[in-house]
């Protein structure tokens, strides 16, 4: 089954010159392009985009973090699009979770600046595209 997931190339990322790094991962690995661009984030699509983690300590920090710079966002599609994006990532944490040979395991440090997103299931993925391109519906 064909699935598409959401992904930024997030501020860090971008700003260490990753995003070429990042889309060589995820093409290598077979998934196709969609969308892509370059997107200054509002404070308002980051708080639609980070909507389930309102509560948490972090959050207000992590819509400073994700507003910070320019991020890449990108629709991916493939087979178990989702899932396979989430095991190039690696864990949430680039340390005490992603394994070496991930993206958050190569190249991250902290918890906040991990590099990137993807969407955590098929749900989340079209909320997320409908959030950040809603042409796409
Ligand atoms: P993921 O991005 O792996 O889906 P998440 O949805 O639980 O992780 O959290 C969203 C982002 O919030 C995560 O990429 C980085 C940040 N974050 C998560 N837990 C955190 C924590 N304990 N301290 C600081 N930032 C955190
Ligand atoms: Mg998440």
């Amino acid at each position: 089954m064909t699935e598409r997931t959401l992904v930024l190339v997030k501020p860090d990322a971008v700003a260490r010159g990753l995003t070429g790094e990042i889309l060589a991962r995820i093409e290598r690995k077979g998934l196709r392009l969609v969308a892509l661009e370059l997107r200054h984030v509002s404070a308002e699509v980051a708080a639609e985009h980070y909507a389930e983690h309102v509560e948490r300590p972090f959050y207000g920090s992590l819509i400073e973090f994700i507003t910070s710079g320019p991020v890449v966002a990108a629709v991916l599609a493939g087979p178990r699009a989702v899932a396979a994006f989430r095991q190039l990532a690696g864990g949430t944490d680039p340390v005490a979770k992603a394994e070496t040979g991930s993206i958050r395991g190569d190249f991250g440090l902290e918890v906040q600046e991990n590099l990137v997103h993807g969407s955590d299931s098929v749900e989340s993925a079209k909320r997320e595209i409908d959030i950040w391109f809603p042409a796409l519906g």
